[in-house]
This record gives C-alpha cells, structure tokens and sequence, in this order.
C-alpha cells in the first residue's frame, strides 16, 4: 500500500476544508470508499485547485455524506451555523402579497431547489451512461406535469456554438460549470446529456445535470415570490410521484455542494436600489439582520452590476422552505422601506 501524503493546501487558502482537514482525520478518511467508489482525495479536488473556495468540498454520491461524516459535519455545522439536530418540516403554501407591486425596485423572483437522484452518483462523480439515464429518467417524469407546467425539454448535445449562444443569451440553457466545478469533474463531457426544461410560459424551468442532477426552477418578473414558491412547490409535488431523491434524515435533500443541502432552496429576488448601492454599509446590516445575502445578478461569485442587487436567503439547512420565503418578504419589505427612505 502506497504511504498517504497529507494534501497541500495554498497557503492564502482560508476553504473550510482546509481548516478542518487535520493528518490525522486525512488517515483516517483517505483510504475509504463509497459503494460507487468515490474517495477524499476525489471530493477535496475543487479546493486543492482552487486557493479562493470558501468550502473546497463536494460530495459525489449520497453515502458521502456518512462515509465522509467526520469532515462533512463539521464543515456543514460551521457554514450553515447551525446547532444540535435538525429538524426537516414540510412546506405549506404562502400567501404573501407581492412586494413591490408599482414594479419600482423588483425586477423579477425567482426559487430554485436543487435535487438528485437516489441510487446514482453525483454529477461531479457519476459516468456518462448514468448520466444519460438520469436525463431520460427527468425526461419521462416531466411528460406527467399538470397542463399548466407543460412545455419542452432541449437537450445541449449537437448543439452548434451560435445555437447554444442564442439559448444561454435567452436564458434558456446554462453554461459549463465554473472552475470550482471543473475541478470536482461536474463538467465532464459537457454538454453530453446535459439540457432545460422550460414551460410554455417560461416560468417553470428544470436544469438537468449541471451541479445537481435536477435544479427546478420557478421565476417570473414581478413581485410576487409567494406566487412564484408555490408554483415551484406543485411543480416539485408533480416530480416526487415520478423521482425518488436522494434524502438523509440527518440533513434532508442532499446535494453535490454541502452549502446547499436540507431545503436545498434559493429563494431571491432582483432588486434596483439606486440609494442604498451608496450606502452599502446600511444595506449590509439590514441584510444580514434579516439572514440574507447579495450576490451579482450573474450568480454566485458575479459583480452586482448597475445597482442591480441578487438578494436571497442564506439559510438552507434547519429551516422549511415556507419559512424561508417569509423571512425574504420581511427582509425585503425592510430594504425597500430603507430605500424610499434615504
Ligand atoms: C467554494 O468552495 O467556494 C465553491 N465550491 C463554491 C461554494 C458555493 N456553493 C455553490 O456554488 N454551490
């Protein structure tokens, strides 16, 4: 058996793998296995590549999270910051009235939960036939959806560059993952078997096998977030009665990237604040008061671009999804009222 060399992290690397990865849990972890065959060394990759991941880590198959446990958990309870166990509540619809309804600040809301597949690897550890059978799989189960999610599946391969161009300008396809995700191996073979769903509306849409092997996706340009949640909830309903999720007690729906495991939700609206992008200390308070974050319009890790602000929950994991969106009507009512007020 080969000694066990003790991974090198960058030394400007402050990824909580690093942190928490000391020799002696690294011998502990390295020389075991998941029943598909992912290791430490597979899951470590992005963060060893990449000196500015703020995690470092994924996850390539659901018994990751238990064969991994004793690196997963504490790198979870510290980003998440959460305490003592977790308890997983069923969503109820909400009824909020939409936020902004003269359309003054929100452009658009959007919640989008991640999901993948029981019994297949995860997409930075699963091969091509999975894949492929994963797509099929979605593919079926969103021929079942009620009449008002209907609409078409288009997959990416055979592409050529000017039609892909043209889909990712309308926002009707996703790009090759970033370079976190290539180096976790998520964009292998990209585009193969990689393609949205999107109904007729456009309101409804369905990533297949880019982080997670399902991210569904409700949006639409206005206020009403309640609207858009419980959209995604039937949507989601819909998609149970066909797909069975991967799911631990422990930490509910399971995902490539731990930061977004339990409700795997991102909820958000895009907001223009022309005052408070000068006041960017006020707005850090009132957002973090209410348990939000900013991130560009681009996604995570983009510029927020012409006072255009992405803000959506930070918290995924310990809290239901009905009470994320509460949180963000809050949080964001008080921002617009910050707003009008300067
Ligand atoms: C990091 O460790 O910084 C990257 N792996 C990204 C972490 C945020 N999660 C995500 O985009 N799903």
């Amino acid at each position: 058996m080969q000694p066990l060399i003790f991974p090198t992290f960058h030394s400007n690397s402050r990824a909580l793998v690093k942190q928490y990865l000391t020799p002696a849990l690294y011998e502990e972890l390295a020389p075991l296995k998941t029943h598909t065959g992912f290791t430490l060394d597979a899951a470590i990759q992005s963060g060893l590549k990449n000196p500015d991941s703020s995690i470092g880590i994924y996850a390539g198959d659901a018994q990751s999270y238990s064969t991994f446990s004793s690196i997963l958990d504490p790198i979870i309870h510290a980003y998440h910051a959460v305490e003592g166990s977790i308890e997983h509540r069923p969503v109820d619809k909400t009824l909020l009235a939409p936020l902004d309804p003269d359309k003054a600040f929100i452009l658009s809301s959007r919640v989008r939960v991640a999901r993948n597949l029981k019994g297949f690897s995860f997409p930075c550890h699963i091969t091509g036939q999975d894949r492929s059978r994963v797509e099929s799989l979605v593919s079926e189960a969103i021929k079942k959806l009620p009449r008002n999610l209907l609409g078409s599946y288009r997959g990416f391969k055979g592409l050529v560059p000017s039609q892909m161009q043209d889909l990712l300008n309308r926002k009707q396809a996703f790009p090759k993952g970033d370079r976190f995700q290539d180096a976790a191996g998520i964009n292998r073979n990209f585009p193969d078997s990689r393609g949205i769903f999107a109904s007729l509306d456009k309101k409804f849409m369905i990533w297949v096998n880019e982080e997670d092997h399902l991210r569904i996706i409700s949006m639409e340009s206005s206020s009403d977030i309640s609207g858009v949640f419980n959209r995604l909830c039937s949507g989601l309903d819909h998609l149970s009665n066909w797909l069975d999720f991967a799911f631990n007690k422990k930490y509910g729906f399971l995902t490539s990237c731990p930061t977004n495991i339990g409700t795997a939700m991102r909820a958000g609206v895009h907001i223009r604040l022309r005052k408070l992008e000068k006041k960017q200390a006020l707005l850090k308070r009132l957002v973090n008061r209410y348990n939000l974050q900013i991130r560009g319009t681009g996604g995570e890790k983009t510029l927020v671009d012409q006072g255009i602000f992405d803000i959506s929950n930070k918290q995924r994991l310990g809290i239901c999804g009905t009470r994320i969106i509460e949180n963000l009507h809050t949080g964001v009512a008080a921002i617009i009222e910050a707003e009008k007020n300067l």
